[in-house]
């Protein structure tokens, strides 16, 4: 490796700072106060234009520029850039001078790789870096980004499906993130060869990467997806329930796990297909005998409530005659070897080609074939599988393979962790043009920085074990805070055979994660809700009847998440960062800001310790009061999550239902504790595109003292679109009154099972709503 050695000139123009070495040339540009962009890029390599990043141009910012006693500093309002010139060396400092990353021995490369070795100081915490198995904190572990079809999740296992090189680095609550726009190999090693030393190796020519000063975490995520983009408001039926299993065959099978739900009042919205519904696992098929009339099967179960989402592989079968085959092949839309030869690896449907779909060309055909094949016969999601890609034999696609535009190919590694991203990508793209008022919905196995624009995703092949009951927490923290908000693990575990109590505790963390289906391997045995007797399927129901009581508050999570690009599940350290406690704490998570969830995943355990952070609390069962910052060992029964609302919040619900198609005339407006709050409801149709023409409300609630009493204020709701709801209930928890008033209306609390008293009342849409408590 050869270290960049001395600037040889170096020149300033506004907010962008080059540096000639001996080898290249070192850019640093600040595209907003808080983030620069820093680019090394060695002679006679190409630069290549980015697939995560969408932001192309910022709002000018003020940077100055001084050269000291053989140093630059590189300043803007809210961070500077240190550079040594003698040799090249960097320092990132916050405004008050303190160091946020530092240099140790600097940037270095060599054909094809960049390497960049930083000093790691003894305070900080390393969070991010996709999807990771292990705990939150990454710091001493040596991890690799290789996107990889990895279907035994051992605790030491480094390399899965997604491929994410964004990371955060917190000292004492102040972070730093730094995202290495390369869709090549990456490999970290955070202090683990050294103990104060982190060394990135990115297998590609040229560096290019962003640096987000912070301070705080979200600030860091919020600039990220403001870069990389943010999910968009997915349908509220993709937020339900989802039934799956590898698979569901013939249709009668499929009719009777409908059937089943619904005649169990088990709640859900969606029922999947895996691969088996194919014909000989052609994509874009359907197996006639299994499935004779798929139209018909749709509309039925649309009748019922339900929505199918299709499995769809990259793989195409090499089979002339058939039509996607030929037609992809005449076209020249297939990877291929460096000797002009398609190449093929075998994969379910035996061997396969695969499409490239770096090039626009291949992602618009492969995004056609969705229409005729499934969106015509009333298909409302796609789930993108087997795309790290995957081949049965060697793995991934052969070195010599070539994919990129006509003229621009480039070897398969430098590509290699965007090919999920850019099937994706297609299909995102593809849904959208051909059902242009609908909101897609995408689920992807792989993926790259960005992914969040185009697809949720699910973790893979995990096992039903305790172990994986709680990998799912911290694996599905790290995905947000690498800015993927819409994840789930496959709940009840994929391989193995789960016990009815695993099946129980999983279903209660799962009823709380951003993406909710049970999911299980060919061969396995059946893990519906139903199939442990009564006692099980009574707690499932209950947490599947939670998941739909929240979805107000679930919704408006996730829009919240599609204006922020903040996770909606996320770790503690998100909320409180400057609480050493919550570090690495890794088996409870928040569900937005409001909720906390301490899940038991252990056989046979009835209680668990769980950590409460400064400030008051609620228990979400009983309404008990718990101030932090305090450790309670709290019990949890079976048929229990423990489960916690910060004090003031007010958390909107709505009553049971079987999914989210069915109507809802009823508002719960549920308000804990006496403390002053306030709470913004975003509503919409929850399916079509006019949300984005205005066509949605917001209601402001406030919960405050007025002249000695408490008030309850619920505005008028703004917007184009009209709520549904005209019954209002208000829940409060922790609260002293006996009757609340609305102008002259007086009406008697009624106190509930669980303590909290209620009351409810007809409201006439528009309109502003004022409760007095007595
Ligand atoms: O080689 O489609 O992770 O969810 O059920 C296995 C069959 C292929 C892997 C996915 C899993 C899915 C399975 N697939």
């Amino acid at each position: 490796m050869q270290f960049l050695g001395n600037a040889l000139s170096y020149k300033q123009t506004g907010r962008q700072l080059n540096i000639q070495v001996a080898g290249g040339l070192l850019t640093l540009e600040y595209l907003a106060a808080d983030l620069c962009h820093l680019r090394f890029q060695p002679e006679g390599t190409k630069i290549r234009p980015s697939i995560a990043v969408i932001k192309p141009s910022w709002p000018a910012v003020t940077v100055t520029c001084e050269e000291s006693a053989g140093k630059l500093f590189f300043v803007s309002a809210a961070m500077s850039v240190e550079v040594s010139l003698e040799p090249v060396r960097l320092r990132f400092l916050s405004p008050d001078g303190s160091e946020l990353l530092a240099d140790a021995a600097g940037l270095s490369y060599q054909e094809g790789q960049v390497r960049w070795q930083q000093s790691v100081r003894p305070c900080q915490h390393f969070y991010g870096f996709g999807q990771k198995l292990g705990y939150l904190d990454k710091r001493g572990k040596a991890m690799t980004l290789w996107s990889t079809d990895e279907p035994y999740h051992a605790p030491d296992v480094d390399q899965l499906y997604q491929a994410i090189p964004f990371h955060m680095a917190m000292c004492e609550g102040a972070a730093y993130g730094l995202f290495l726009d390369c869709t090549a190999k990456v490999e970290y090693d955070i202090a683990k060869a050294e103990p104060d030393r982190a060394s990135i190796t990115l297998h590609t020519p040229v560096l290019e990467a962003y640096f987000f000063a912070g301070p705080h975490p979200k600030s860091i995520l919020s600039r990220y997806t403001e870069l990389t983009g943010r999910m968009p408001l997915p349908p509220k039926w993709a937020l339900g329930y989802q039934q799956c299993r590898w698979s569901y065959y013939p249709e009668s099978r499929v009719r009777e796990i409908a059937s089943g739900l619904r005649e169990r009042n088990l709640p859900a919205d969606v029922v999947v297909l895996d691969i088996d519904y194919m014909d000989g696992y052609r994509v874009f098929t359907w197996d006639n005998e299994r499935f004779p009339n798929p139209k018909q099967l749709m509309d039925d179960l649309k009748a019922q409530g339900f929505r199918v989402i299709t499995i769809v592989d990259p793989g195409v079968k090499v089979d002339p005659g058939y039509a996607i085959y030929d037609d992809g092949l005449q076209k020249d839309l297939f990877v291929k070897h460096a000797d002009g030869k398609v190449f093929e690896g075998t994969v379910w449907p035996g061997m396969t080609a695969f499409p490239d779909f770096t090039r626009q060309e291949v992602r618009d055909w492969w995004g056609d074939q969705h229409k005729p094949a499934l969106l015509d016969m009333g298909i409302a999601g796609i789930w993108n599988d087997m795309n790290e890609p995957s081949c049965f034999a060697r793995n991934t696609f052969a070195p010599d393979t070539l994919q990129g535009e006509k003229g621009e190919e480039l070897p398969h590694d430098q590509w290699h962790n965007a090919y999920g991203f850019l099937m994706s990508k297609a299909t995102f793209e593809s849904l959208k043009r051909l059902k242009p008022n609908e909101r897609p919905f995408v689920l992807t196995r792989s993926g790259y920085a960005g992914i969040q624009r185009y697809s949720a995703v699910w973790m893979g092949d995990n096992h039903s074990w305790w172990e994986h009951l709680f990998t799912h927490m911290p694996i599905l923290m790290g995905m947000g805070l690498s800015g993927v908000p819409f994840v789930g693990c496959d709940v009840g575990g994929f391989q193995g055979d789960p016990s009815g109590e695993l099946l129980a505790r999983w279903m209660q963390v799962g009823a709380l994660t951003p993406f909710f289906r049970n999911h299980a391997a060919a061969g396995t045995a059946a893990q519906e809700p139903w199939v442990f007797g009564e006692q099980i399927e009574s707690i499932c129901r209950r947490f599947m009847e939670l998941r739909y009581e929240l979805m107000p508050f679930l919704y408006n999570e996730f829009r919240r998440a599609a204006q922020t690009g903040l996770p909606i599940m996320r770790p503690l350290l998100l909320e409180f960062p400057s609480d050493p406690a919550v570090a690495n704490l890794s088996d409870q998570f928040m569900v937005g800001q409001d909720l906390m969830a301490a899940p038991v995943y252990q056989p046979g355990a009835d209680h668990r310790m769980v950590y409460f952070p400064a400030g008051a609390w609620r228990d979400f069962w009983t309404g008990e009061r718990i101030v932090g910052p305090t450790y309670q060992v709290v019990k949890a029964p079976l048929e229990t999550l423990p489960l916690y609302v910060r004090e003031g919040a007010i958390v909107p619900l709505q009553p049971v239902v079987q999914h989210t198609g069915e109507a809802v005339d009823e508002l719960i407006l549920t308000v804990w504790g006496e403390a002053e709050g306030e709470l913004s409801l975003y509503e919409d149709d929850g399916e079509t595109l006019a949300f984005e023409s205005g066509a949605y409300s917001e209601t402001k609630v406030r919960f405050a003292q007025e002249g000695g009493r408490w008030r309850l204020t619920v505005g008028a709701p703004t917007g184009t679109f009209t709520p549904a709801w005209t019954k209002l209930t208000l829940r409060l928890h922790g609260i002293t009154a006996t009757q609340i008033e609305r102008g002259a209306e007086t009406v008697a609390l009624e106190r509930r099972p669980d303590g909290a008293l209620t009351a409810s009342f007809s409201v006439a849409q528009p309109s502003n709503q004022e409760f007095y408590l007595r």
